[in-house]
């Protein structure tokens, strides 16, 4: 969101991943699906899927188990044509997969990174095995089937990089110098960052910071290649509630002090209710 200022170093390209492995079939993204009744009716890989949105390869090319978190409010069509983009190109990769969706479900501001945090302690406790995390916006629809979902040791990969919006047709906007819209991380490494931060609430920010957290706790942060991370956005207002974020720029002044003591260790949240609903898993949080 918030462009990186010249002190931070510049995120570099990431390295092939050997746990990486290209899908050979292209993937059509399909824009056009606004109902979720209609995944029901006519899509057949949904079928294969187990309870929760979760999907385990008949003949799995390696033992990657991804949770994708996704923070959520009042995003029903853009999740609609998420669901069946995305399990079709995750299942496209023989890869074993969950989606969860962390509903924010309270009045206050929306906090995107305080949701990936709930998101990965819940998903962590409801299976340990899932080692790559995905900490993945609704809007945003993978639009090359050779891009591979991993994670990498050495670094935490940022891979929303060359965006097609469809606000702006016809241009595809290079998203390399920030640090928003979809990273990757181990648990280890997400743990070692100690999550994103609490702090922020609505708009912005929050992604700056915990591009800040990556590299004070002593990791690399890379970029999926601007030829290969390709995403279409979708066009949407602000949200009601996710108004910018006035105190950001004090926020990220802090980060040094604070992400230490602010983060997945100060979580403070409740779980109303977990569903395990066909495409995905529904985590409904109040903070
Ligand atoms: C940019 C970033 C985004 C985030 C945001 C600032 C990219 C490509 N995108 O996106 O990652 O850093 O700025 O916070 O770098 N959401 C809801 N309901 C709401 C509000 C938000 O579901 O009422 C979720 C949803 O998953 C959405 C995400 O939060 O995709 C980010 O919010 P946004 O789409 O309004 O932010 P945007 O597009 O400005
Ligand atoms: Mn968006």
């Amino acid at each position: 969101s918030t462009q990186l200022t010249a002190t931070k170093p510049k995120v570099t390209q990431a390295p092939p991943n050997a746990a990486c492995y290209a899908s050979q079939t292209p993937f059509i993204v399909n824009l056009n699906y606004s109902d979720i009744d209609f995944l029901e009716e006519n899509v057949d890989f949904i079928e294969h899927l187990l309870e929760g949105g979760s999907w385990r390869p008949a003949q799995a090319v390696s033992t990657i188990n991804i949770s994708i978190i996704i923070p959520y409010r009042k995003r029903e069509s853009h999740l609609a044509v998420f669901l069946l983009n995305v399990h079709k190109f995750l299942q496209m990769q023989n890869i074993s997969y969950t989606i969860f969706i962390v509903n924010q479900v309270d009045d206050k501001k929306f906090n995107r990174a305080g949701l990936f945090n709930v998101g990965f302690y819940e998903a962590q406790k409801m299976n340990s095995s899932h080692d790559c995390y995905f900490f993945h916006d609704v809007d945003l629809i993978p639009d090359n089937g050779n891009l591979t979902y991993c994670c990498s040791s050495d670094a935490v990969l940022h891979y929303a990089t060359a965006i097609w919006r469809h606000s702006a047709p016809g241009e595809i906007k290079d998203y390399s110098m920030f640090f928003g819209g979809i990273v990757a991380a181990t648990a280890s490494q997400f743990q070692k960052a100690n999550g994103f931060s609490n702090r922020y609430w609505g708009w912005g920010g929050e992604d700056d910071d915990f591009l800040k957290r990556v590299r004070a706790s002593g990791q690399n942060a890379s970029n999926i290649p601007f030829a290969d991370g390709r995403y279409v956005m979708f066009k949407h207002d602000r949200d009601k509630g996710n108004e910018p974020n006035g105190l950001r720029m004090k926020l990220l002044g802090e980060t040094q002090k604070t992400w230490k003591s602010d983060g997945l260790n100060t979580l403070n949240y409740t779980v109303l209710s977990i569903l395990k609903k066909k495409y995905y898993t529904e985590i409904q949080v109040s903070f």
